[in-house]
């Protein structure tokens, strides 16, 4: 069987050294199609399987505000990679989980490469994965690209995913956000559902009509009781946690992010500059 991985993530967090170690010399770079930014794609190799990867631009999120985000967007929603791989750097996994908040969100097969181990273990922190991949319901995997540390086993893992979700098996879904805004979402997503045929992912297009995406607003095709349905919920909960609508999700994913933190990564103590 052939498989497409596509590597996603913040810049800076190591998608290229990681795709040049996977792929080698079968690299092939271009542009995307009528723009500047640069696409490579190759074959990982030392696997018998055919698997082409991908190096995606690097994007902090999912909204359609930059043309990385656009281009890594459009191509996880319209080439729909059999997994992604979702590179996140260790020493900066706060931020870099804020994507991966909305990647796992998409209901696709997501894999984390947790990067930069190295220098997350040169400081002295720890992140006790098998608890963060609980947490996110996603394989989580350590590695070092820049050493080649663990990316035979992420390609391994990642094959794995895409083996699975071919025969039909998904991962378990997580819950992010607090349950009001769960139930509201839900109940709008019974609404939209119907009208997406394949082009979003259900819970993809309800956050993002909620939080008034003007490309995503622009491809779904609503009547009438969905667009007041969508008003009708956006006014209820910004009117409820007095915020506009994109902040309240941001500060979900963020809130949800700092539980995970919480319980699974383990800073090393240092008191008024002292290691204790
Ligand atoms: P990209 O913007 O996501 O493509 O990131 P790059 O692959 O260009 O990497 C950014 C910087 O991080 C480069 O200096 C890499 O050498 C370095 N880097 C990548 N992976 C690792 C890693 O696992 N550990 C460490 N210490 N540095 C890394
Ligand atoms: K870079
Ligand atoms: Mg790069």
């Amino acid at each position: 069987m052939a498989f497409r991985f596509a590597l996603v993530g913040n810049p800076n967090c190591g998608k290229t050294t990681m795709f040049n170690e996977v792929t080698g010399s079968t690299q092939h770079v271009g542009n995307w199609p009528g723009v500047t930014v640069e696409k490579k794609e190759g074959k990982a190799r030392r696997f018998k399987e055919d698997i082409k990867v991908i190096d995606l631009p690097g994007i902090y999120s999912l909204s359609p505000y930059s043309l990385e985000e656009i281009i890594s967007r459009n191509y996880i929603l319209e080439e729909r990679p059999d997994v992604v791989i979702n590179i996140v750097d260790a020493t900066n996994i706060e931020r870099n989980l804020y994507l991966t908040t909305q990647l796992i969100e998409l209901g696709i097969p997501v894999v984390v490469a947790l990067n930069m181990m190295d220098a997350l273990e040169a400081r002295g922190d720890q992140i006790d994965i098998p608890r963060l991949e609980k947490q996110l319901g996603v394989p989580v995997i350590p590695t070092s690209a820049n050493k080649a540390h663990g990316t035979k086993e992420l390609i391994e893992q990642t094959l794995q995913v895409a083996q699975n979700a071919a025969s039909g098996q998904l991962a378990e879904s997580i819950t992010l956000f607090e349950e009001k805004i769960e139930k509201s979402l839900e109940k709008l997503s019974e609404l939209i559902t119907p009208m997406l045929g394949q082009m979003y992912p259900p819970r993809f297009a309800t956050v993002k009509l909620l939080e008034g995406d003007e490309i995503v607003t622009a491809n779904i095709k609503m009547n009438h009781k969905l667009i007041e349905a969508i008003r009708a919920t956006r006014d209820q909960l910004e009117q409820e946690y007095d915020n506009d609508m994109e902040t309240i999700i941001a500060d979900q994913r963020y809130q949800f992010i700092s539980k995970v933190v919480s319980k699974s990564v383990k800073k090393k103590l240092s008191v008024g500059g002292l290691t204790v």
